[in-house]
């Protein structure tokens, strides 16, 4: 592979830390799983408007390729090659009111984090026949949870399309044909594999085999944010006991995008701002400052619709599970301080 032409206004975290001689150091090198630099960058070669570009293959990636994943890492989680991860997902230690009593600005609150299985390669690289295998004992394990988290599991092969359709519109459901993940090896064989588990209220749910393995989310209408911790922590330590997740002690869980490492958590609003979004500098200097990131309406890669912000915690990784919802907390009691004084 020759080294990559990107355009001169690609601003991926990818284009910044591939220099040549970074590349050239990198290029013959292998996982024990058959990873290569080729297939690490490919995401961010096909789209130089990707934010970071870059994926995983398995946990010795980030090993492997650490000259290109450390600097990037670096960037993103504000982490270095000698800093340790922590987790605490004590719900008991957020002291948060109720933001937004009157249900004014946050329409829904959704946090989520990513699991991979230990003893399996990542979805960019996994076989049909272990992705099939994770499926099953994804599904399994759900399927003997109870209580609140009890739910049933949809696979996407057989769904039908409207099914589908109105999961992803009313924001529940991974979206299809993404092209950052297909360039990543994430989409092959789609849809097999692949499905979603939730409960009947859809407060809980895990997708299977989209860019992580798992991802477990908890969410729910309104602004309560500690509510929604507290169930996403009841539901990771129920299936931590039915299953075993890829970590290490440096990187916490490994995820195939590095943004995710650590944590793996994005919880994020749904929130309307109708005059602080119309000031672009103050609206980006309130998020930048509480390390809270603005997605679309539709999540990563979509544009904001009918005044709707998706404001998530950027850091995942170095920062507790606790640390990082507060984050979150925090930015959002700014940013609603600041609109009604507007
Ligand atoms: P991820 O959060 O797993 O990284 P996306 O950014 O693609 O992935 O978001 C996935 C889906 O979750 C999208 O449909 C997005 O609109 C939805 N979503 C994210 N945050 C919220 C929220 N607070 N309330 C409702 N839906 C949300
Ligand atoms: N998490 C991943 N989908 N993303 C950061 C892709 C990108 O834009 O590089």
């Amino acid at each position: 592979m020759e080294y990559p032409k990107f355009p001169k206004d690609c601003k991926s975290l990818l284009c910044k830390y591939l220099t040549e001689d970074v590349f050239n150091k990198l290029k013959e090198r292998v996982t024990p799983n058959g990873y290569t630099l080729e297939m690490a960058i490919n995401s961010g070669v096909k789209n130089p408007d990707s934010s970071i570009g870059i994926y995983a293959g398995d946990k010795e990636s980030y090993e492997v390729f650490d000259l290109l994943f450390d600097p990037i890492i670096e960037e993103y989680h504000g982490f270095k090659k000698n800093d340790t991860h922590k987790s605490d997902f004590s719900s008991d230690k957020l002291d948060f009111d109720l933001l937004d009593k009157d249900g004014e600005f946050i329409l829904s609150t959704r946090i989520r984090v990513g699991r991979n299985l230990l003893g399996y390669p990542l979805g960019t690289i996994i076989s049909k026949k272990e992705r099939d295998e994770v499926e099953e004992r994804v599904k399994n394990a759900l399927l003997k949870l109870g209580g609140s988290l009890k739910g049933e599991y949809y696979p996407l092969k057989g769904m039908s399309k409207e099914v589908q359709q109105k999961l992803i519109k009313d924001h529940f459901l991974f979206k299809e044909g993404d092209r950052f993940l297909e360039a990543a090896g994430l989409n092959r064989e789609w849809p097999d594999g692949r499905g979603i588990f939730h409960n009947d209220e859809k407060t809980f749910l895990v997708w299977v085999n989209e860019e992580d393995e798992l991802r477990i989310i908890s969410m729910q209408k309104g602004g309560n944010i500690k509510e929604v911790f507290e169930r996403l922590a009841n539901a990771v330590e129920a299936l931590e006991s039915k299953m075993e997740f890829l970590k290490s002690e440096h990187l916490g869980y490994i995820t195939s995008c590095p943004t995710n490492l650590g944590t793996a958590m994005r919880a994020s609003v749904h929130i309307k701002l109708p005059k602080l979004s119309t000031n672009k500098a103050l609206f980006k200097e309130i998020t930048d400052r509480n390390h809270l990131q603005i997605r679309g309406t539709h999540g990563e890669h979509s544009k904001s619709e009918e005044g709707i912000f998706d404001i998530s915690n950027a850091r995942r990784l170095g920062i507790s599970e606790v640390e990082a919802v507060s984050d979150l907390y925090n930015g959002v009691k700014e940013l609603i301080e600041v609109e009604t004084k507007l």
